[in-house]
This record gives structure tokens, C-alpha cells and sequence, in this order.
């Protein structure tokens, strides 16, 4: 009797210690969808539409519908060079602040179906979805809720009409992974012949609580972008980079689509009650859409790599822009741009030296080898963390041989929420430890970039947290 109930004991003690409980999650976390997303990291945006024909950047609405006339429209070429680009998705600007349409809605004339194009029988968007499924690409759409061209706009009959395009497009394409809503909006235009200027009330107008529940009706996976989500934001900047510290959380009272303080955007909040992470768009050229005298203005790699350093590198999703040509394709300078740039990040992360490092915590959840800190070297769902009620932890890597870095990578569990408010970097220098870098948040993922050192030792302290830091990977490079 005795010996059973000793047995039972040294049972429940070996249980205890081999089923420690994970940390429970903390603060707004992110919906299955915008975790997905969040994955997705680099994804293509392309300004094709009037625009493109008229060389303007914002149509003014009384452009006529013969102007568009792609030559070789060839959306392959573009899931293409998407896809070698290691891009996931497209998101295509279905109809820009002029109003015309690249499908043929049922709704208004001032559509390619009154086009040369197909002799007004091509649908880009159909043609788009079909190109991104033959090459596993995600399809979005840009519906600008300002309409130049609509005689309407301005009155509530344009709300329904604004509502019936969404519902065109989210019901007539397929899946679409993300839903783009503008925040320019207001101001002169063609408006059906009237030529005039037309105002509206940004946070009113458009019912947007009404108008999403539309959409989720349709799509409840869709991720609506805005200024203020729901299911991402703006970045605050059209330069393509966010700010060092950017949480994903974001307080929406007193913001909607066009009404944002940028500042706040680029960097999130801190005490935000909602996950609504940033997307940072940014054209590979000067304008969003296609001019011929931006031929030779194409960014440089440098420039590229700058920002998707300062993007994705900062907990930010990269929405990159082409404005596709006359023709219907994207320009071979642009590509042969983006190939360069994809080509130099493949490098910059092919030889991970992680994994030549020993690898010690300054603690490990419950001891248990489910939250050791060897789950850090993988991209899988395991992660490190640590026993709660500590106020700081740490990581260290160490090299049997020197080694010259040039970059840290480090990931959170986000799905456990965003809990790292800051951390610094240090390394062995003739035996003695040297401040890195000093930095703030860390999120989906954080990748910091120095000139070279050579260390036999890293070490990352975790020095402020909201909840105990949950690590799912490190890298070095
Ligand atoms: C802006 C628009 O006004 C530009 O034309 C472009 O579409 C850019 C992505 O968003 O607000």
C-alpha cells in the first residue's frame, strides 16, 4: 500500500514535469486569416486601369471608356514574376478614383465592356483570377470608394451602388484574400457631367460597419485593408517602411478608411484593444501607375532591399507595386528589378549560422524540452519560453569558430499574441560583451541589419515584455 501510493507520487511529479502548460495567449490576438496573411509576407500590388492610358496618376472620371486598349494584356506575366519573386499574392486596382471598371459590371457603362479591348468582352479580373490559381497565387482587389466618374457619388444611391460592385466582386471571382479600401476621397471630378466639386463625410457615408458586414457575408475570410482595418492597416507612409517599433495593435475609435493620424499607424499601439497589423505598399517607381518617362526611374536594389528590410523586417507585410504598361505587362526593367531584389534576400538568409551555434537559456518554461530554446532554429510551431513571473530572460549562442554576421532574425509566437517591448543584442569581443543594437518590438518578424562582426557569442536579452517573451525562431546570417 505504501509503496503503491510512493508510486502514484513519483506518477504525479514525472506527469507534472513532462506536462507543463503552455503560456496562455495575451492581449488582442490575430484571427486564423490574419496569421495566414501575416505569412504571406511579400505580396505584388498592380496599378493597371484609364490611368495607365492617360498617363495620369488620379483620372479625373470623364475619361472615355475607349482609351483602355491594353495591347498584349498578359496577366500569366504577372502571376509569373510574382510567383519567381517569391510574392504570394496579387492585389489588382479593380476600379482607381476614376471610376472606370476592369470587369464588365452590371451596374455602369463606364466599363471595359465599353472598350476596343476584346471588342468589349474582357474581364481583367476574370483573367487575373485565372492566372493567379494556375500558379498558386493568392487574388485581392483595390474598389476605390471614391468614384470620379459616377453621377451619383455624393448621394446615398451611390452607397448601393458602391455596394453592389462589392458584391460583383466578391461573389464573381472566387476567393479573394484581401480587400483593398482607399482613404483618398472627396474632391472635383467629372461626376456624370457635372464637373464639380463633391465632399463627403469619411466616417459616415459609407455605413463601413454595414458595408463589411456585406462583405464578410460574401467572404468572411477577406481581409479588409484601411486605414484602420479591420483586417490590416495602412503603414502610415507610401515609402514602404514602418517605423522600428510597430505593434499590431491599433484602438479604432475616432479613425475609419481616410481618417488616421499616419504617425500612429506607422508604429501601431501599444495599448490597442485590436489586432490590425500594418501592410506596407510602396511603388517599384516613383508613380503607382505606368509612365513611360519613369522608365529609367526605377528604384535601385539598394533602395529595394532597404525596404524590404524596413517592411518585412519590421513586422510589416510588403505590398509591392507595378504599374503594368500599355501593353498589359510589366515592364522587363521592373522585373529584372525585382528579380535582383529576390535573388539578394535568397542569399542574405541562405546560411544560417544558427546552426553551428550551442544554444543555452537564462531559463526554460517548467524545464520542459517542449518550450526549449533548441525550438528557436526552425520555422516550425514549437517555440522557447520561459517560467512566468521573471523579469528578464535571455538566449545566448556560442561558436566553437568565429563567425562574421551581418544580420539577426527573431520571431514571435504571435498566434500567443505580441508580447516583446524591448531587447538588445549583444556579442563576445576579445572576451568581453558588447552592446549590438538596442531595439524595441518584435511581432511576426523583426530583422536587424549591421555592418559585419566577427564573435564566437551572441547573446539576446529580453529586457521589457508585456507577458513573458515566446520565441518561435531565431536566425543569424
Ligand atoms: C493612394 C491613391 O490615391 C493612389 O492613387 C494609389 O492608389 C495608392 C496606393 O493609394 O491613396
Amino acid at each position: 500500500m505504501k509503496n503503491s501510493l510512493f508510486l502514484l507520487f513519483a506518477l504525479f511529479i514525472f506527469s507534472c514535469k513532462t506536462e507543463v502548460a503552455p503560456p496562455e495567449a495575451f492581449g488582442p490576438l490575430p484571427s486564423p486569416q490574419q496569421l495566414s496573411w501575416q505569412e504571406m509576407e511579400m505580396n505584388m500590388f498592380v496599378h493597371f486601369n484609364m490611368n495607365t492610358f492617360t498617363d495620369m496618376e488620379w483620372g479625373l472620371g470623364g475619361e472615355p471608356p475607349t482609351s483602355f486598349n491594353p495591347t498584349n494584356l498578359d496577366t500569366r506575366q504577372w502571376a509569373q514574376i510574382a510567383k519567381a519573386a517569391g510574392m504570394k499574392g496579387i492585389i489588382l486596382t479593380a476600379k482607381h478614383h476614376d471610376g472606370f471598371c476592369l470587369w464588365p459590371s452590371a451596374y455602369t457603362e463606364h466599363s471595359v465592356k465599353n472598350s476596343p479591348w476584346k471588342n468589349g468582352q474582357g474581364d481583367v479580373i476574370k483573367e487575373l483570377s485565372e492566372a493567379c490559381k494556375e500558379d498558386g497565387l493568392k487574388m485581392g482587389l483595390y474598389l476605390s470608394p471614391w468614384d470620379r466618374n459616377h453621377a451619383d457619388y455624393g448621394t446615398p444611391a451611390y452607397i448601393t451602388y458602391f455596394r453592389n460592385q462589392m458584391t460583383e466582386l466578391l461573389t464573381q471571382y472566387g476567393d479573394l484574400f484581401e480587400f483593398w479600401i482607399d482613404g483618398a476621397n472627396g474632391g472635383t471630378g467629372y461626376y456624370g457631367g457635372a464637373n464639380e466639386e463633391r465632399r463627403i463625410d469619411r466616417e459616415t457615408y459609407y455605413d463601413w460597419d454595414s458595408t463589411f458586414k456585406l462583405a464578410f457575408q460574401y467572404q468572411p475570410e477577406v481581409i479588409i485593408f484601411s486605414d484602420s482595418g479591420p483586417g490590416c492597416r495602412w503603414v502610415g507612409n507610401e515609402q514602404g517602411y514602418a517605423k522600428e517599433t510597430n505593434w499590431s495593435f491599433l484602438n479604432t475609435d475616432n479613425m475609419a478608411p481616410g481618417i488616421a493620424d499616419s504617425k500612429i499607424l506607422q508604429q501601431g499601439m501599444e495599448e490597442g484593444d485590436k489586432w490590425i497589423p500594418a501592410e506596407a505598399d510602396v511603388s517599384i517607381r516613383p508613380g503607382w501607375y505606368y509612365h513611360a518617362s519613369q522608365d529609367d526611374k526605377v528604384k535601385s536594389l539598394d533602395k529595394m532591399l532597404e525596404i524590404y528590410y524596413n517592411s518585412v523586417g519590421r513586422n510589416a507585410l510588403l505590398l509591392l507595386n507595378f504599374p503594368v504598361d500599355t501593353t498589359g505587362q510589366i515592364h522587363p526593367a521592373d522585373s529584372a528589378r525585382v528579380m535582383e531584389m529576390a535573388n539578394q534576400i535568397k542569399k542574405d538568409f541562405e546560411d544560417n549560422l544558427i546552426d553551428q551555434a550551442r544554444l543555452t537559456a537564462s531559463n526554460t518554461r517548467g524545464e520542459s524540452d517542449q518550450f526549449s530554446v533548441e525550438n528557436i532554429r526552425t520555422d516550425n510551431e514549437k517555440y522557447w519560453t520561459i517560467d512566468e513571473g521573471l523579469d528578464s530572460a535571455s538566449i545566448e549562442l556560442a561558436f566553437d569558430k568565429p563567425v562574421t554576421i551581418s544580420r539577426v532574425l527573431l520571431q514571435e509566437e504571435i498566434s500567443l499574441g505580441q508580447r516583446v517591448k524591448s531587447f538588445t543584442i549583444k556579442y563576445k569581443k576579445d572576451g568581453q560583451w558588447q552592446v549590438l543594437d538596442k531595439q524595441t518590438t518584435i511581432g511576426y518578424k523583426r530583422i536587424l541589419r549591421f555592418p559585419e562582426i566577427s564573435t564566437d557569442a551572441i547573446q539576446i536579452v529580453f529586457e521589457a515584455y508585456r507577458a513573458i517573451p515566446v520565441i518561435s525562431r531565431v536566425g543569424v546570417y
